[in-house]
């Protein structure tokens, strides 16, 4: 299905890969630890790649200090030409990457294609915005006097990024970062090194030919202890991070206590809410999609699906009908609809949580198997689960990262349902099926869904990259992408000049001298 080493030299990428890049020079060729990257798709071993030491880490931070200092100086329309450049370098390349995507992550190809159409499009964004990086004015209380604020560049900005978006997370951070003119060292998921890799040899050229300083775009490939490093490391004052809320904690209480910023962007439990004036065609296609793409590891994936009780019977049925009949197999196989887990922990985590669920009271209606066979030799081919459930249960407090999903039944009025959707520790995405716009307002409310994401009749995956991306509660509260997401990266300063001969000051203080 793939030739796996013309691909990699579609991309440009050579041979032994170094454990850093600063865009424009490769480091790290000497170090001892290196890993391999097996594919989730077929087991085969794709490459093996260098891990950075704290060393590596350190000169990398260091050039992208530099590079700062340059970069900044740079008009922001000028950064955004640059972004404009490698968003058509992505175009070029999008078949090739997505393909790497789908084959080193496992998801299936539209999928891995959809991904770099995502980082197109905020490239496309992003080179707009660097005509609009806009400030308030504001009126001064004192006469001769006016105010404004300025949004500045903030320095060296950190992208931890994790194995289910590869590629697409890095672009939605860094192209806003780099016409906000910051510098972006990007620490890729251990995972998923190569396709970062491979991002580096795309934008290579641009950097070349726009002169853009050696270390605006840098990737450091590292495990944990080089994010640690990161969320600990005062030079970097923003530090960017998509994972487990486990992992979030970890970062945000490192950032938090030298006072510097973070953006978080962690684990959800997202749910559908039916109504019983849902139309179930549409709310079909949304629920399946959203609980077996990306193999139920999306942080936007469906995991819960709170139905009423008038409609519960049917829609069990119809799911069901579905599930019993969904394409699984190799990703890059365009009639496949699910690929893989990414490895064989997440196997086990998707078992485990299957069989706590059942300790609890829950009853798998289908899947919650590993496949077996040549097709599936790996080992990391599972069967989509649904299973009735009660939102209370602990496995369903949880973010199982797998498809997993749990059927819940509600009666009476939406605020019963809104209140289920509502009762976990996350706050991502969320959607209702009604056409009922009584129901659909209150699920819109203040009082109604409490997530970064609430939709109406679509599912809870998908965002669009237009608008703010990121979530509430455990979630992390970041938003990344779209809308005014880019001030995060950005220092903001107020400015009051006099343009009088006077000096009048505020608050009506006068005194003499
Ligand atoms: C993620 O899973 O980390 O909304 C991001 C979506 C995608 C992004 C998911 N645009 O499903």
């Amino acid at each position: 299905i793939i030739d796996i080493p013309a691909l990699l030299s579609d991309l440009g990428i050579q041979e032994t890969n170094p454990a850093y890049s600063t865009g424009l020079a490769w480091g790290g060729e000497k170090n001892q630890e290196t890993r391999t990257i097996s594919s989730p798709t077929d087991g085969s071993q794709i490459a093996s790649v260098r891990m950075a030491t704290a060393e590596d880490y350190d000169h990398v931070v260091t050039t992208a200090q530099k590079a700062f200092m340059e970069w900044r100086t740079w008009p922001s329309p000028k950064r955004g030409e640059v972004v404009r450049q490698i968003g058509q370098k992505l175009r070029d390349n999008k078949d090739a990457l997505g393909k790497l995507v789908s084959y080193e992550m496992g998801k299936i190809l539209q999928e891995g294609l959809g991904e770099v159409q995502e980082m197109i499009d905020i490239c496309d964004f992003a080179v707009g915005l660097s005509r609009q990086l806009h400030g308030y004015t504001m009126h001064s209380e004192r006469p001769t006097h006016r105010m404004y604020e300025q949004y500045h560049p903030l320095g060296v900005v950190g992208v931890i990024s994790a194995f289910n978006f590869p590629v697409a997370v890095w672009s939605w951070n860094a192209m806003l970062a780099a016409i906000c003119g910051d510098t972006v060292v990007w620490k890729p998921s251990e995972k998923t090194p190569l396709t970062a890799v491979a991002c580096q040899y795309i934008i290579k050229e641009v950097l070349e030919e726009n002169n853009v300083p050696e270390g605006v775009f840098n990737i450091i490939i590292g495990d944990a202890s080089i994010g640690s490093q990161m969320a600990h490391d005062g030079r970097v004052p923003l530090v960017s991070a998509t994972g487990s809320t486990r992992m979030g904690k970890k970062v945000g209480e490192a950032v938090g206590a030298r006072l510097g910023k973070s953006l978080l962007e962690l684990g959800g439990n997202n749910a559908i809410i039916l109504t019983e004036n849902a139309d179930l065609d549409m709310a079909m296609r949304a629920v399946v999609f959203g609980a077996v793409g990306t193999a139920g590891q999306r942080c936007t994936s469906t995991r819960r699906l709170i139905i009423h009780d008038s409609i519960y019977d049917s829609v069990k049925d119809r799911l069901l009908n579905a599930y019993a009949k969904l394409p699984i197999g190799n990703p890059l196989k365009d009639t496949n609809l699910v690929g893989p887990l990414i490895d064989k922990h997440a196997v086990e985590a998707f078992l485990n949580a299957l069989e706590a669920v059942k300790q609890e009271g829950g009853k798998v209606l289908i899947g919650g198997t590993v496949l077996e066979g040549e097709e599936y030799a790996t080992g990391t081919y599972v069967t989509p689960a649904i299973v009735e459930a009660e939102n209370s249960y602990h496995t369903v407090q949880e973010e199982t990262f797998a498809p997993i999903l749990y059927l819940i039944k509600y009666s009476g009025s939406v605020d019963n349902a809104i209140d289920v959707q509502n009762g976990v520790r996350q706050g991502l995405s969320s959607s209702i099926f009604s056409s009922n716009l009584l129901e659909t307002e209150v699920f819109l409310s203040h009082w109604g869904s409490d997530c970064g994401i609430a939709n109406v009749n679509i599912g809870t995956s998908g965002a669009e990259i237009g608008g703010a991306f990121g979530g509430e509660k455990e979630t992390g509260g970041g938003r990344e992408s779209g809308s005014d997401a880019w001030r995060v990266y950005m220092r903001r300063q107020t400015n009051t000049i006099n343009f009088g001969r006077e000096l009048p000051l505020a608050q009506g203080i006068k005194f003499d001298i």
